[in-house]
């Protein structure tokens, strides 16, 4: 039992909801290390939403509010860490939600189905087929979900899908706290913001765009510069860490 008063409350609130979801097969072990690199990179930046980030959200909002056909993958840690803001985010934007495993097994996909189920999501349903350009299991998705999406919101994906969904001609937003990641740097827009700051936050940005101001957005898109942003950020904190 984790006391609320403890100075690091939410970090291990987190940690013990992944763990949990680790021994229920819901998150992949390999998740659990990927959540402390998340977590170091979260330190670095200050654990708080710098202003490039939700810029980025907002921008986010506009490209999943104006697609055609925008769908959000679901991984074991964005489940275990966010499905109820998952179930928010599918309402405010219509998009579809497809779970896409990178360690894939037919009971997680089930589990993971049922745990977003739960929290109110919507999830499609579907036999998958290789259709992503690549050698491994992340190939299969969906024919009526990432297969005929035009853009597709991938949170702590894996560079090399990020690179092959953009090679399939897709608008492809991700949420990673670390600027340097293979996919912070492939994807159409990187949110450098953790997982659960994140989604809220293009939320609330759906509701309250006008298409006049989501073009705006979409037309100043500039993923170096939102990169370029989140590493000034950590340099000023390093700067004066100790100050
Ligand atoms: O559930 P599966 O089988 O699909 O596997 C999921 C993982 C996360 C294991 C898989 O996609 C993976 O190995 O991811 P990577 O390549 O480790 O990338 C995850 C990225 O997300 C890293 O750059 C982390 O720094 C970042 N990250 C981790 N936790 C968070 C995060 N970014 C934002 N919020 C977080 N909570």
């Amino acid at each position: 039992m984790i006391p609320e008063d403890h100075p690091r409350y939410r970090s291990l609130a987190a940690r013990e909801r992944l763990a949990d979801a680790a021994r229920e097969g819901i998150v992949a072990l390999e998740g659990l290390t990927a959540h402390g690199r998340g977590e170091a990179f979260d330190y670095l930046i200050g654990e708080r939403t710098t202003e490039s980030a939700l810029l980025a959200a907002r921008t986010a909002a506009a490209l999943l509010t104006t697609a055609h056909c925008p769908v959000i993958s679901v991984n074991g840690n964005t489940a275990a860490l966010a499905a109820g803001e998952i179930a928010d985010l599918q309402k405010a934007s219509g998009a579809l939600v497809e779970v896409n495993l990178f360690h894939r097994t037919e009971t997680r996909i089930h589990r993971i189905t049922a745990l977003l189920e739960e929290h109110g999501v919507n999830v499609l349903a579907g036999r998958a087929e290789r259709l992503v350009p690549l050698s491994h299991d992340r190939a299969l998705c969906l024919p009526d979900g990432i297969g005929s999406a035009d853009v597709v919101l991938v949170p702590l994906e894996d560079g090399d899908r990020c690179a092959a969904l953009r090679a399939m001609g897709k608008q492809v937003i991700t949420i990673d706290i670390n600027p340097l990641s293979r996919t912070a740097r492939t994807a159409t827009l990187t949110i450098v913001d953790e997982l659960t700051r994140a989604l809220p936050n293009i939320t609330t940005a759906c509701a309250g765009l006008d298409s006049a101001a989501a073009a705006d957005l979409i037309g100043s898109l500039d993923n170096t510069y939102l990169l370029r942003a989140a590493i000034t950020e950590i340099q000023k904190r390093l700067e004066h860490a100790l100050d």
